[in-house]
């Protein structure tokens, strides 16, 4: 029997929704992130009708409006957005780290993907190249993970478990 192999797509479920949770903390930065973010989802055939977007005050927010989100069973995916940068703060490690933490734990413990575009930086700079520029757009890229694990999911859920328990027996 050949090697069984289930993975996700850029084509989302028809019906698949999505939210996106922004902070506002270096809102310049993270504002592109959202245009990477929607432009990717658009340029999937995501129509503007299945795209939700919430602001938080910081990244250190981010994972409590994604659990609510996530709770909700209105989505397939959360792409959450924001920007830590070390030299703008002493407490870097402790907002970037419970952003990580935060964002992994609500996709662990509802099963939502909750897909983590949060750049953590030394300087502006780093953020400005990750943020549509030399280094491509953080935003972007998570948009395209957050199509990906809508598109595992539905496999998953419609007849991977399925198929894989029957391999089992
Ligand atoms: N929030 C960020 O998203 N990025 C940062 O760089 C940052 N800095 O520098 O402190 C930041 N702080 C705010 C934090 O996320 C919370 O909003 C705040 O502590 C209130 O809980």
């Amino acid at each position: 029997m050949p090697v069984q192999i289930i993975e996700g797509s850029y084509n989302p479920p028809k019906d698949a929704s999505f939210a996106i949770v922004a902070a506002r903390f270096n809102e310049f930065i993270v504002e592109r992130l959202v245009a990477g973010a929607l432009d990717t989802l658009r340029r999937h055939g995501v129509d503007d009708s299945r795209i939700t977007l919430i602001r938080v005050p910081g990244a250190f927010e981010l994972p409590v409006a994604c659990k609510r989100i996530a709770e909700s069973g209105n989505v397939h995916a959360v792409i959450a957005l924001g920007c830590v940068i070390r030299g703008g703060t002493a407490h870097f490690e402790l907002v970037a780290g419970e952003a990580a933490k935060g964002c992994g734990q609500v996709a662990t413990s509802t099963g939502i993907p909750v897909v983590f575009g949060v750049l953590t930086t030394e300087n502006i700079e780093q953020a400005v190249e990750r943020a549509g520029t030399k280094a491509g757009n953080k935003g972007a890229e998570a948009a395209l993970s957050a199509l990906e694990m809508a598109s595992l999911m539905h496999a998953l859920g419609a007849q991977g478990v399925a198929a894989i328990r029957s391999r089992g027996r």
